[in-house]
């Protein structure tokens, strides 16, 4: 055959099979790098609770829900905030001001807080109607007297480290949905935090409620989210 036209018959041979290829990718092999999914469930603890020190109003109606979700995720985490007493975030560490206002703490604006989530405080635990069979590890944040620490992952100045990242990446953790309390500060800085250092995020909104110190606060926190590439769906949608 002359040398152009058995080009010609090679090529016309292997383009089905290079299509093929591209088109399946690496789906000829078994898939190992499928991404798995981690339920992050925030501060579900009295204080945030009715009733409790720093409320959300509706923070008890959730837990149903939490618990009929946990199932569909392959791992199971909470967080719990855990501060020393006479915390910094507290209007009671700062003669002559009220909870409410906001005040500079080390070069950084932060609001002062009723007392709550004290160590070792009934207010501090999480609520006993949460289900906690696949809860397989709790993260404790805000222990430093000095710092606030809204989000599970880092402090506010993003220096402490609960060690919640290490453990999502070493279980081969690609994809979080975060739910809990509340939406306006903890559940709004865990997502930021874990859509900045690149999991896929997601917040189920009505598995949160927020604290509303202003009346928008928890629409604002859901429009800064989406902003962030971070999904904020009902749980109907997932
Ligand atoms: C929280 C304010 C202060 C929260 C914790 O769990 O959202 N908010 N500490
Ligand atoms: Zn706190």
């Amino acid at each position: 055959m002359a040398d152009p036209i058995r080009r010609w018959w090679l090529t016309a041979a292997l383009l089905p099979v290079v299509l093929l290829q591209a088109a399946c990718g690496d789906s000829m092999e078994p898939s190992t790098d499928a991404g798995k999914s981690a339920l992050i469930i925030v501060d579900m603890q009295y204080d945030f609770s009715p009733g409790g020190s720093l409320p959300t109003a509706g923070g008890d109606e959730i837990v149903p829900l939490i618990n009929s979700l946990q199932d569909r995720f392959d791992l199971v985490v909470a967080t719990q905030d855990w501060h020393p007493q006479g915390h910094d975030s507290f209007a009671s560490s700062h003669p002559g001001r009220k909870s409410g206002e906001v005040i500079d703490l080390d070069g950084q604006q932060q609001v002062l807080w009723p007392d709550h989530a004290v160590q070792e405080t009934h207010g501090a635990e999480l609520v006993a109607e949460l289900d906690r069979q696949r809860i397989v590890r709790v993260f404790q944040k805000g222990t430093n007297p000095a710092v606030d620490s809204y989000s599970g992952f880092y402090d506010n100045g993003q220096r402490g480290d609960t060690g919640l990242n290490d453990y999502l990446r070493s279980e081969g953790i690609t994809e979080v949905y975060v739910v809990g309390l509340a939406l306006d500060y903890c559940v709004k800085y865990t997502a930021l935090d874990a859509a900045r250092v690149g999991y896929s995020t997601t917040v189920i909104v009505d598995a949160s409620r927020a604290v509303n110190l202003k009346p928008k606060d928890g629409d604002e926190a859901v429009t800064q989210l989406r902003a962030a590439g971070v999904r904020v769906l009902r749980s109907a949608q997932l």
